[in-house]
């Protein structure tokens, strides 16, 4: 064997030596993979706080339960250190019912110049008008997915705020009386009956001309293997900030969840945050391939048996990640 040969040999056995741990870590051809900057978001937590809210019962407008959860909802942001704000407000229902209701607004950084609005309905639907038993119809939604979910991500991210202060401001609103809109099995009269917190906080904000660069809107979002497509007002009003969230979900690797593909139009009450304060705002919201709502919306099978702590951990990690990445004017 010449010196030559050997020589070839080794490099042979150099490359097969490279490519094979080129395979593991280093290899400079795979796209890396995204490091996350957010701390971690706890899906076990949010589950807790999706259960401690269903424990009350429904919370619907003028129960004794609504008043119950609403209390615990400002203990628990003021335990995680937020500004609480309260307003209250007697907003009039489709069939005239005046309703007791209280947005409940939790700030941090208040002297931040840069801030993002993250926001859910806390009320529960008093009617079940979607239950296949119309025996059911006349009864309150238990409300785990609709809307304890969005609640419960976002006291979880209160929670991690108050570990790891982010560059920007951030405020959170829970709004009253999104869910009493008019049901299926009532004559639909002219009117904007659903979202009745938010149009009250569009036309009286807590804070006089409040503004925030963007807004998003969790509903229903805790089912297992729910689908989040690009819904319709949102691309309307704030396409940047749905590709912001989708793409950000896909580095998460939390593409099977934020599906790359337009969704339907939903009277939620980011339309109202977007029409009246002019906050481009988006829904994350959990609708079918069908344009349909998930099939426990609105009856009576909406409980903590859908709730999944990997879908709360999903949708929580993709919006601290979005928060975290903000940077302060
Ligand atoms: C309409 O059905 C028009 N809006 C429903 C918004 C909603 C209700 N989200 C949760 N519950
Ligand atoms: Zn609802």
């Amino acid at each position: 064997m010449t010196i030559k040969n050997i020589s070839f040999i080794t490099l042979l056995l150099s490359l097969v030596a490279c490519s094979c741990s080129n395979r593991t870590a280093t290899n400079t051809n795979a796209v890396q993979a995204y490091e996350k900057i957010s701390p971690d978001f706890s899906g076990d937590s949010a589950y807790h706080f999706v259960d401690r809210q269903v424990a009350f019962g429904p919370r619907v407008p003028n129960t004794k339960e609504h008043v119950a959860c609403g209390d615990y909802l400002v203990g628990e942001l003021k335990r995680f250190g937020a500004d609480v704000k309260e307003q209250k407000m007697v907003v009039t229902a489709f069939d005239g019912t005046k309703l007791n209701a209280r947005n409940i607004i939790g700030s941090y950084g208040l002297d931040k110049k840069t801030r993002v609005l993250l926001f859910a309905h806390w009320d529960t639907r008093p009617f079940s008008d979607h239950d296949p038993d119309s025996n059911n119809h006349h009864k309150p939604v238990l409300g785990a997915n609709d809307a304890g979910s969005g609640v419960g991500i976002l006291l979880e991210v209160a929670r991690v705020i108050q570990q790891k202060t982010p560059e920007i401001g951030i405020d959170i609103i829970f709004f009253d009386a999104e869910d009493y809109g008019t049901p299926a099995f009532a004559e639909e009269k002219p009117g904007d009956w659903w979202c009745l917190g938010s149009q009250y906080w569009g036309a009286n904000p807590h804070v006089p001309n409040y503004k925030a660069k963007y807004g998003i809107l969790l509903d229903m979002v805790g089912a297992a293997d729910a689908t989040f497509y690009r819904e319709e007002y949102s691309r309307y009003y704030a396409n940047d900030i749905v590709e912001k969230v989708w793409s950000t979900a896909r580095q998460l690797d939390y593409g099977a969840y934020f599906v790359s593909k337009n969704g339907m139009g939903v009277t939620d009450d980011h339309v109202y945050v977007n029409q009246k304060r002019n906050i481009p705002s988006i829904d994350i919201i959990h609708t079918n391939a069908d344009s349909s709502f998930v099939s426990h919306w609105h009856t009576q099978k909406d409980d903590m048996s859908n709730i999944s702590k990997e879908t709360l951990k999903a949708v929580g990690q993709t919006v601290l990640e979005i928060i975290y990445k903000e940077k302060e004017k």
